[in-house]
């Protein structure tokens, strides 16, 4: 069966939108259901109050470690001025240990493990909550790990757009046993906007540039040191040549249905992730503990500062 690109018209269509800055909800059956359980959140409709926990939430921030989005609430409450960041701060999905969840003011941090599975099933569950919740111009900022190709590891990528293994800006998600297409352009305002606050902040390197999304962190990036691997040195040094004359500055695993999926529900998304090491150089991430530390902290400050701008400005 052909795959089928999704019509752009339909993906701004909402079946259910207060109209601008709303969260869109594109599900007509949603309305029946009458209590919501957000499953892997451990949250439901009728045992929480979503409208007075999450109403006032403007910024969600997600990022693939549960210890790591912990660390961002924290940084973000001393940033605020909203409490010492030395504090513990309560884990709002305490009930399930698929995905954590921190509250800090306007902004809400939530880890969603690794892969496009992983991910796809945290954002199902947080654009509901975002909705149920009646949340207003909100903003969602992937923050995360990356392999870097073409430029020094520690830098920064903002992405413009997420492409797949064969380079095409689209997402296939497989829907009753048909390919459906979707778009996974980033908004370029924002991307521009998180540029020019990095180079307020004048600390590290920060590009705007393509974020190849994998299946895989081995074969899928062109990695020699996997299990399995049934290509030679130069097959994988043209490939990923190739993809930094594609305009690839980086390579994860989650952007791709992060991006899709946020343009379809009326979400401002962006993706900011640091680079580990440059994969023209070798696959291996030998870099010290206080190094790579020091290099996921990065994104945190970038974003960090990018709220605290915002709020500033209102
Ligand atoms: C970046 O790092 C993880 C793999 O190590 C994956 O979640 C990603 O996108
Ligand atoms: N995350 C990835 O997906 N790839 C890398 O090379 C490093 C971090």
């Amino acid at each position: 069966m052909a795959p089928v690109t999704e019509n752009k018209d339909r993906q701004h269509e909402p079946s259910q939108s207060g109209g601008e800055g709303h969260i869109h909800i594109s599900n007509p059956h949603l309305e029946k259901i009458k209590e919501d359980i957000l499953y892997h959140f451990d949250l439901g409709t009728y045992t929480h109050d979503f409208t007075a926990l999450f109403g006032d939430v403007k910024f969600v921030c997600v990022g693939g470690s549960p210890w790591r989005m912990k660390a961002f609430a924290q940084y973000i409450t001393g940033e605020l001025k909203l409490g010492d960041p030395k504090d513990d701060i309560a884990n709002i999905c305490a009930g399930t240990d698929r995905y954590a969840m921190y509250k800090v003011g306007p902004v809400l941090a939530i880890s969603h493990g690794m892969g496009i599975p992983s991910i796809s099933i945290m954002l199902h569950e947080l654009i509901k909550l975002l909705y149920h919740s009646k949340c207003t111009d909100v903003t969602v900022i992937r923050i995360g790990t990356s392999g870097g190709i073409g430029i020094d590891p520690g830098s920064v990528v903002i992405t413009n757009q997420s492409v797949n293994s064969c380079f095409k800006p689209q997402f296939e998600q497989i829907i009753l046993g048909k390919t459906v297409i979707r778009c996974t352009e980033l908004e370029s305002e924002l991307a521009q906007e998180l540029l020019q606050c990095s180079q307020e902040i004048n600390e590290f390197n920060t590009v705007i540039g393509s974020t190849m999304c994998t299946l895989d962190f081995y074969e899928g990036q062109a990695r020699l040191d996997g299990a399995i691997c049934s290509y030679t040195e130069e097959e994988k040094m043209q490939y990923l040549n190739a993809a930094y004359e594609a305009g690839i500055r980086n390579i994860e695993m989650e952007s791709s249905v992060f991006a899709a999926m946020c343009k379809i529900s009326g979400l401002r998304a962006a993706v900011v992730c640091v680079t580990l090491l440059n994969r023209l150089d070798g696959d291996q991430i030998s870099s010290s503990h206080e190094v790579l530390l020091e290099y996921q902290q990065r994104p945190q400050k970038l974003v960090g500062y990018f709220i605290k701008k915002r709020i500033s400005q209102v």
